[in-house]
């Protein structure tokens, strides 16, 4: 049966990257990309299907499902953890509302797999902090956190009562070159690239030895597709899947990058509220049920990631 599927903020860091391998896989025609705004450059490019969608509006998403009828959809349309904070009940009311809607259309329409994007901000002041297992003490202190952790709760809810194919990964700090990102304690990680090759100098809105788990964009779309193509009894967690990438910390990612730029120059600035998000969660995460239950492995280290990112950067300028 071919598929018809269905990307619900689409125009965001992963979505413009998402579409665009989906097409790729499926044909162009077989992906609706859909976004509460007009498409950017990237997807025209990759031009297929568009909708204007609001995932708050229930007849709006009631209307897509019904003239599409996908057969898979990847839901991505949230509030990010930086901007969560400064606007909580929006973050909630979209991070979660939009996400029943999306899981009971699921099941009025028969849509036979769902994707849902966690986040390690599931993880609270005390998770242990290295190598985070999958399963320990959760207790978010941001709304983003408490969102993606109560909305796993929903995903695992609706497949244990609907029977509906939901899959999910916690997302580490994502990386690429093709998409900013949206407004996240991570995406210091993405701007120092940009800074690096316009002035040569970033100022960071994190600390020095700040480490987190962070991931480039194309191992994060490898995973995502893995994880949805696996058979349905492989994928045994149907909460939502730690994903580790590679840890690192502001001076290590500015170190590596110098060996390109040599004189690239880091600061760092203080009091951001940033800071306090990124120190209450992990460092470094345990993948080993990915790894373990639908043969999960990473590909970029921070090398690589810091050349391809450069290459690619260089190349749009
Ligand atoms: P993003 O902010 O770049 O994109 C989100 C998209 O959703 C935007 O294009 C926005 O216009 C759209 N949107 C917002 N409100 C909407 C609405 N009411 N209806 C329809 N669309 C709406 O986010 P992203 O980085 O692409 O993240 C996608 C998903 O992955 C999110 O659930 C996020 O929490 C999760 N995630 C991302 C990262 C990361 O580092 N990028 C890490 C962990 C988890
Ligand atoms: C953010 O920083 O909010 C995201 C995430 C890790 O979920 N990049």
């Amino acid at each position: 049966m071919s598929e018809k599927i269905l990307v619900i903020g689409a125009n965001g860091q992963i979505g413009t990257e998402l579409v665009a391998i989906l097409r790729g896989i499926h044909g162009a025609d077989a992906v609706i990309a859909s976004d509460l705004k007009s498409p950017i450059y990237n997807l025209r490019k990759n031009s297929g299907p568009y909708e204007i969608v609001n995932v708050l509006d229930k007849d709006n998403l009631h209307h897509i499902f019904e003239k599409h009828r996908p057969t898979q959809v990847y839901h991505l349309a949230a509030i990010l953890s930086a901007v969560g904070e400064q606007k909580p009940k929006i973050a909630w009311d979209l991070n979660m509302t939009g996400l029943l809607h999306v899981l009971d259309f699921s099941v009025e329409f028969n849509v036979k797999k769902v994707f849902w994007p966690s986040s390690i901000a599931v993880f609270g002041p005390h998770s242990p902090q290295w190598d985070t297992p999958q399963y320990c003490v959760m207790d978010p202190n941001t709304v983003y956190g408490f969102s993606k952790l109560a909305g796993e709760r929903w995903c695992e809810y609706y497949f244990n009562k609907y029977n509906l194919d939901v899959r999910s990964l916690r997302y580490p700090g994502l990386i690429g070159w093709r998409a900013n990102p949206g407004g996240g304690t991570t995406d210091y990680a993405v701007h120092i690239f940009h800074e690096a090759l316009k002035s040569g100098h970033y100022e960071c809105f994190l600390s020095a030895n700040t480490a987190l788990p962070m991931m480039y964009m194309d191992d994060a779309i490898r995973a995502t597709i893995m994880l949805m193509d696996a058979p349905a009894d492989k994928v045994e967690i149907r909460s939502s899947y730690n994903l580790a990438g590679i840890s690192f910390t502001p001076t290590q990612l500015a170190e590596e990058i110098k060996k390109h730029i040599p004189g690239f120059e880091i600061s760092y600035s203080d009091n951001d509220p940033r800071q306090q998000i990124a120190d209450s969660w992990p460092k470094s995460i345990d993948d080993s049920y990915a790894q373990n239950e639908w043969g999960w492995q990473l590909e970029y280290n921070l090398p690589k990631i810091v050349a391809d990112m450069l290459l690619n950067l260089r190349e749009l300028v």
